[in-house]
C-alpha cells in the first residue's frame, strides 16, 4: 500500500508532519543558509520531482544538496541505496524517527533535514517549492524566473487546488480506489479538469500565459507520468496524454528545457508504480510501452 487510508472505498493521504519553515530572517530557527540543508527525493514520486525542477530552474544545485531513494520501496520504506552521504542512514524512516521518535507515519519525500541540528525540519510539500521560490532568493542563480508572482499568486494558488484535488493527488484516488463509485469519481473529476486545461492551453503557452510558473511545476510531473503509468496502472484511462494536442505539445515543451527532463527519469518512475504497489499489480511486470517521442517539435512558441 502506499499513504492510503480507505474511507469508504476512497483514498484519503496522510497529514504531513513536520511542518518548520526555512526562512530567508532565520526567525523560526532555520535560516536559508547554503550547504545546510539536504532535499530527500525519489525521482519517482510526483510531489518530490516538483521540488527537483524548482530546484533547478532556481539554479539551487550547490545550495541544497539531494539524496535519491531508490525507486523499489517495501515495507521498510525508502531506501537509500550505498548509505546517504549526508547522514549515514541507509532508510529514511531514520531520519524521521531521529527527529520523532514515536513517529508512527509514513516516511515519505520530499523532505528536507536540517544538519545544523539534526533533524527533518519539513515534510510538507506543498510548501517546498514556494519556500525555495521566496525565502531563498538571494541564493537564486542571476536570471532565475520568479516562479510565484506576487500579483499572480491569488490564481496560481486556487488552480492549484483544483489541480492538486482532482490531478496530482486525482490519479491516486483513481488509482487506490476500492470502491467503484470512488474509482468513477475520481476518474471523472481528473479528465474534467484535463479538459478544461486542453482548452486553456489551446491560447496561452503556459498556465498563466506567456511565463512559467509554479503551476506550471506542479501539473507537469502527473502529465509526464501519465501515459506511462497513470492510464494503465491506475486505470486512469478515458483518454490519454497524447489524444490532447494542447497538453501533450505542453508537456514536451516543458520537457524539453534541462530543469524537466534532466530531472524526469522514465526507469525510475516505471519500476515504482509497478513493482511498489502489489495490491494493484501483483505479477510486479513492468510494461515496457508506451513508446513516447518527447522530442517531437511542440511550436508552443507561435502562442508567445
Ligand atoms: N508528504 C505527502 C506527499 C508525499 C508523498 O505522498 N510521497 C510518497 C511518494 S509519491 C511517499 O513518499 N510515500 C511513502 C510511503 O507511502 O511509504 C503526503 O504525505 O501525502
Amino acid at each position: 500500500m502506499d499513504i492510503t487510508t480507505p474511507v469508504g472505498g476512497r483514498f484519503v493521504r496522510q497529514a504531513n508532519r513536520f511542518t518548520d519553515r526555512i526562512t530567508a530572517d532565520g526567525a523560526g530557527g532555520f535560516p536559508a543558509e547554503p550547504g545546510r540543508y539536504r532535499l530527500y527525493v525519489s525521482y519517482a514520486c510526483p510531489w518530490a520531482h516538483r521540488t527537483l525542477i524548482v530546484r533547478h530552474l532556481l539554479g539551487l544545485q550547490d545550495v541544497i544538496g539531494v539524496t535519491v531513494v531508490d525507486p523499489i520501496r517495501d515495507e521498510r520504506g525508502w531506501r537509500v541505496p550505498g548509505g546517504d552521504p549526508v547522514t549515514g542512514a541507509e532508510f529514511l524512516s531514520e531520519l524521521y524517527l531521529a527527529t520523532d521518535p514515536s513517529f508512527e507515519g509514513r516516511y515519505t519525500v520530499p523532505c528536507i533535514w536540517d544538519t545544523v541540528t539534526g533533524r527533518l525540519v519539513t515534510n510538507d510539500f506543498p510548501h517546498i517549492t514556494t519556500m525555495l521560490e521566496t525565502e531563498f532568493t538571494a541564493h537564486h542563480r542571476e536570471g532565475a524566473p520568479d516562479l510565484y508572482p506576487v500579483e499572480l499568486r491569488p490564481e496560481i494558488d486556487e488552480l492549484n487546488a483544483l489541480i492538486y484535488d482532482t490531478v496530482n493527488n486525482g490519479v491516486y484516488k483513481a488509482g487506490f480506489a476500492q470502491a467503484q463509485d470512488a474509482y468513477e469519481e475520481a476518474v471523472d473529476a481528473l479528465f474534467a479538469t484535463l479538459d478544461m486545461l486542453e482548452e486553456r492551453l489551446s491560447t496561452r503557452r503556459y498556465l498563466m500565459g506567456g511565463r512559467l510558473t509554479e503551476a506550471d511545476v506542479r501539473l507537469y510531473p502527473t502529465l509526464v507520468r501519465f501515459d506511462s503509468v497513470y492510464h494503465g496502472h491506475f486505470k486512469c484511462n478515458l483518454r490519454r496524454l497524447v489524444d490532447y494536442p494542447n497538453l501533450w505539445a505542453y508537456t514536451r515543451d516543458l520537457y524539453s528545457l534541462p530543469a524537466f527532463h534532466e530531472t524526469t527519469d522514465f526507469d525510475h518512475i516505471k519500476r515504482h508504480y509497478y513493482m511498489t504497489h502489489p495490491h494493484i499489480n501483483p505479477t510486479r511486470i513492468v510494461p515496457k510501452g508506451p513508446i513516447l517521442d518527447w522530442t517531437e517539435p511542440h511550436t508552443r512558441d507561435r502562442l508567445d
